[in-house]
């Protein structure tokens, strides 16, 4: 209850931030987008992941307007951010896409901020497709025409009915963490044979993968074997704040 209020009194204060963390390529390291994290600065508490507060926020109703919160300063982020040809990604929490005009109001947001369509990428879950099916594909489907791709997030956790994959127009999917947290060296190992299958699945019907959660130089190699092209995690950078994933990419002004 306490953090209810405080979550109330935060979106007023606008103390949500959004941190960023590269997507790059497996082979050689080089950036080919962001994803954008949400962050809480709490004035006494000082910095927070979703981890903490999402659940209640989703709960209570807030998530939305701390989400478009985010989405402000992420498209406010990504002219500057796709100075290298990147590509940003925002998640999205699954009311959203049932929300008749959510589309038309990114579209809008992202027009007012001058970001091109193919710059901004959605990260949606698993969770979102499951109610009112038609609707969301819909709203993915125009957002979609306009040049905004969707990813599907945490694939192989949750239910993963994988009639999603074809179901919706997705145009890629992130392979959960705890498969690549889970991978041995050598060819054995459950996870090994799951991200083999996650990844020719998605070959055969045309969807990128992204692998999340790298953090040693063991998974990246074995994520390379397993055929995987591109990744996220520690081992390359963790989310860091506009201002430091600016710098350290040189990409300031
Ligand atoms: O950063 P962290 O590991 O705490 O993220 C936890 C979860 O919060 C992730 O599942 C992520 O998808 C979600 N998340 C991160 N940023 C946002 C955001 O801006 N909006 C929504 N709705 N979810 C987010
Ligand atoms: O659910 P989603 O995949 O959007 O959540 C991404 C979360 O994973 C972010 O909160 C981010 O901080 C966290 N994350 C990013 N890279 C790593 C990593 O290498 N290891 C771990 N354990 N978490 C990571
Ligand atoms: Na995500
Ligand atoms: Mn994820």
């Amino acid at each position: 209850l306490e953090l209810e209020g405080d979550l109330r009194r935060a979106l007023q204060r606008q103390e949500f931030e959004p941190y960023y963390q590269p997507i790059v390529n497996l082979a050689d390291g080089g950036l080919v987008g962001f994803e954008a994290l949400m962050r809480w600065h709490h004035p006494a508490r000082g910095l927070s992941a979703p981890g903490e507060f999402i659940s209640i926020a989703e709960e209570t109703g807030s998530l939305e307007y701390m989400d478009w919160q985010i989405y402000d300063l992420v498209c406010r982020d990504t002219k500057r951010l796709s100075a290298r040809n990147a590509y940003t990604t925002l998640n999205v929490s699954p009311r959203h896409l049932r929300a008749p005009d959510f589309d038309q109001r990114l579209l809008e947001l992202m027009s007012r901020h001058g970001v091109k369509p193919g710059r901004l990428r959605l990260e949606v879950t698993e969770g979102a497709l499951l109610e009112q099916p038609e609707e969301v594909n819909a709203c993915l489907g125009r957002l979609r025409e306009a040049g905004v791709l969707t990813l599907l997030d945490d694939f192989g956790t949750g239910y993963s009915s994988l009639s999603y994959l074809h179901r919706f127009p997705l145009h890629g999917l992130k392979i959960d963490r705890s498969f690549v947290a889970e991978l041995r060296s050598g060819e054995s190992g459950g996870s090994t044979a799951i991200v083999r299958a996650i990844r020719l699945l998605a070959d055969s019907l045309g969807l990128e993968v992204i692998a999340e959660g790298i953090e040693t130089e063991q998974q990246r190699y074995q994520l390379r074997l397993l055929g995987l092209s591109l990744g996220q995690g520690y081992f390359f950078a963790k989310p860091a704040s506009a201002g430091d994933i600016l710098a350290r990419f040189g990409m300031e002004g």
